[in-house]
């Protein structure tokens, strides 16, 4: 679409929104008229035009856009986080009005090859990884998405000899059109998100549309071990090329005896062994797996892919080390905003662990991962929205250790007097971090700024 003199409604200022109206202007040689909204009465358009250049000449709107703004509108761009089956976005589609996500966006403008990551857990860690792969193997690569760097924001630098790696989220998926990656990844799929996606059925459909546009001659690497994502792959229009952390597979990437085997047509070749790498856990055996798979679909050559794998350090946030203090390590792991990402969290865990749960109501079920607590987890520490949610929960299955928090400063502490020596702490939340926090990285950075100021 020819952006030069179109009107353009750009809904949401946060890192998104502001891509992609940059994007908007550059794409539409600054002849676009971009207007920007953001439901957010408290946020000032003031402050929100400091974020865009002057020559863009955004109209920006804050908690309720008039009527007239929305008249004569030719296409909508959505962030991620705006729910499109609402009455506000309804009246886009009643006036035939185009909406596109961020990402669709994104991808009309960009060139060269794109990987494209999406999964319920371990998007960020793979998605870092093949991006890790791809750039000791090439030049031009771009790292994006989900993982917190609008893919809008380099679109215009992507060339035609460019790799872009994308991490996408469910929501992302929601408004894509042509989106069309050269591999895709769907790594796993677990309850996240029903809030806003309702049902399984339609989370696991967002899912499955990373791969929608892609035909035969193009590959989706899918986890045989995930009853969903192993169905997907019998009728994805993609080729399905499986990874499996339980069996050998005639054909795919699978794990033996700590090993990591590809097996593409002339038999299993090895590729590298876990012990040489710095990831821990079966969950990160499938991360590499899926990173792998994605990279030899590149082209990338084996030993130059189990070279990069062996250099590469675990992502922020997740199950990430931070500190020991007076004998007890402490682990940052933020990007457990959902119970299965949690459970893993737990799991990682070699020790009786002090474990700080709670944070923003996403409608999800606890069971799960309070029975992975497993005499494992001394005491819970609960903070946020979901709080007394999660003490129902867990008294139900019997667990009774609860002190509850108000801020994330006093969950540290009561953690410091309840953790022995020896002992695990570990921030797992379970729970996305929005209403203490706007995002999870601030709270994982805070929390790593209160443990290191921790007495020693
Ligand atoms: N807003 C509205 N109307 C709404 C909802 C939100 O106007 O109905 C406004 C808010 O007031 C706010 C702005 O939209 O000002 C925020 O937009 P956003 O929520 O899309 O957030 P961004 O800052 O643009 O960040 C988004 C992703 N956020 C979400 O999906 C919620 C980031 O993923 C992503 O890194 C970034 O784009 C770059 O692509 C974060 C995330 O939590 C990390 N993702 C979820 C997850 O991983 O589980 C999916």
């Amino acid at each position: 679409m020819e952006l030069k003199g179109k009107h353009v409604l750009i809904i949401g200022s946060g890192i998104s929104g502001i891509s992609a109206a940059k994007l908007v202007a550059e794409v539409g040689a600054y002849g676009a008229y971009i207007t920007i909204f953001d439901g957010n009465e408290n946020l000032d358009p003031g402050q929100i035009a400091e974020k865009l250049p002057k020559e863009l000449h955004a109209q920006i709107y804050t908690g309720t856009l008039p009527t007239e703004a929305i008249d004569g509108t030719d296409l909508v761009i959505v962030s991620p986080g705006v729910p499109v089956d609402t009455e506000f976005m309804e009246q886009f589609r009643r006036r035939g009005i185009q909406i596109w996500g961020e990402v669709e966006l994104a991808y009309r403008y960009a060139q060269g090859r794109l990987i494209a990551i999406t999964g319920t857990n371990g998007k960020t860690t793979t998605t870092a990884l093949a991006g890790h792969i791809m750039k000791d193997y090439m030049d031009e690569v771009f790292v994006v998405g989900n993982i917190g760097i609008p893919y809008t924001s380099i679109a215009c630098e992507t060339t035609k000899d460019s790799v872009t790696v994308a991490e996408i989220s469910s929501f992302q998926l929601e408004t894509i059109h042509a989106f069309r990656p050269d591999v895709s990844a769907v790594l796993n799929i677990t309850p996240d998100h029903l809030n806003r996606h309702h049902t399984m059925e339609n989370y696991v459909a967002m899912k499955e549309a990373i791969a929608a546009n892609q035909g035969p001659d193009s590959r989706c690497i899918l986890n045989y071990e995930d009853a969903y994502t192993r169905a997907f792959g019998e009728r994805t229009c993609a080729e399905p090329f499986y990874f499996s952390s339980k069996r050998v597979l005639e054909k795919g990437i699978y794990l033996k005896d700590g090993g990591i085997y590809l097996a593409d047509g002339n038999g299993p070749k090895p590729v590298m062994h876990l012990s040489e790498t710095q990831l821990p856990g079966i969950h990160n055996a499938e991360n590499m797996m899926a990173a792998i798979g994605l990279c030899h679909c590149m082209g990338v050559p084996l030993a130059q892919i189990g070279k990069s794998v062996r250099t590469f350090k675990a992502v922020e946030h997740r199950i990430e080390f931070v500190t020991e203090k007076k004998g007890v390590v402490y682990y940052n792991d933020s990007k457990g905003t959902n119970p299965d990402a949690a459970i893993r969290g737990i799991r990682a865990m070699d020790r009786p662990t002090v474990l700080i749960g709670g944070g923003y109501d996403k409608d999800s079920s606890y069971d799960e991962w309070v029975e992975a607590f497993d005499g494992k987890v001394t005491w819970l520490v609960l903070l946020g929205q979901t709080k007394e949610k999660i003490a129902a929960c867990a008294r139900r299955h019997g667990f009774t250790n609860i002190v509850m928090a108000e801020t994330l400063e006093e969950a540290v502490h009561i953690c410091a007097g309840k953790a022995r020596r020896g002992d695990a702490v570990l921030l797992s939340p379970a729970c996305a971090s929005w209403g203490m926090f706007p995002n999870y990285e601030v709270r994982g950075n805070l929390f790593k700024e209160l443990v290191n100021n921790l007495e020693d």
